[in-house]
């Protein structure tokens, strides 16, 4: 995993001049500036590449900001469709991604998603470990067609707990102790970031162009990290006074 000390310096601006949920240190983002950095996708191929389409121009900060971009099929099934792949096997961005997330403090994860399907199309994220499963996948946002979108997707124990659209891969649990074993199960050996889009509502299409630049993690700045804290030493408590 690779640290970036001055993501952390930079990103004291965005403390100064926010008092949003999104204001953290950067620890990594993928700008795909040169070429597509060895991401994958789209298909269902989790061991081989599928090479996405580099584009040199016309990401989120316009001329010469470079991105990748991917066809999606979206016509056969109203499950998520894998749009593209970060991966620990394919080294995608020098496995910056790779490694023990609780560690790093990683409390954020964004990236930047455009399509071009007729209608606004869901985007799921999805965090697996090097067997690719079981993964959480998290419901993101319906991404209006043709304009950038950023998504920003917080990265917790208690979202975990609390978010209904947080989906573990196995059968889902509402017991504490499961989904607590299950996230740091996870987020202790993280291996592959994944982009989902989902025809949740059927698109007349049979398949759309799905565009991706930006992919960031970030620690949370320290008041959340405080609140997350928090959270956790009263699911801790909790777990004490059932046992
Ligand atoms: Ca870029
Ligand atoms: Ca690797």
């Amino acid at each position: 995993m690779r640290k970036v000390l001055s993501g952390i310096l930079f990103g004291g601006t965005l403390l100064i001049g926010s008092a949003t949920a999104s204001q953290a240190a950067s620890y990594f983002t993928e700008t795909f500036a040169t070429n597509d950095s060895n991401w994958g996708g789209a298909g269902t191929s989790s061991t081989t590449r599928a090479v996405p389409t580099y584009v040199s121009t016309g990401g989120p900060a316009g001329t010469g900001d470079g991105y990748i971009r991917n066809t999606v099929s979206l016509a056969a099934s109203t499950l998520a469709q894998t749009a593209f792949r970060g991966q620990d096997n394919f080294d995608s961005s020098a496995d910056a991604f790779v490694g023990n997330w609780q560690t790093a403090g990683i409390g954020l994860v964004s990236f930047d998603v455009r399509h071009d399907a007729p209608q606004a199309t869901t985007i799921w994220l999805r965090i697996a470990p090097l067997a690719n499963t079981p993964a959480w996948q998290i419901k993101t946002l319906d991404v209006a067609p043709n304009t950038w979108t950023t998504i920003t997707v917080p990265i917790s124990l208690s979202e975990a707990m609390s978010n209904p659209n947080w989906v573990y891969g196995g059968a889902p649990s509402s017991d504490p102790a499961v989904v607590t074993t299950r996230y740091n199960t996870l987020f202790n050996a993280v291996a592959n970031v994944q982009i989902l889009a989902d025809n949740e509502t059927p698109t007349v299409v049979a398949s759309a162009t799905f565009d991706l630049d930006n992919v960031a993690t970030a620690v949370p700045e320290p008041t959340s990290l405080a609140l997350f804290g928090a959270a956790a030493a009263i699911v801790v408590g909790r777990r004490r006074q059932n046992a």
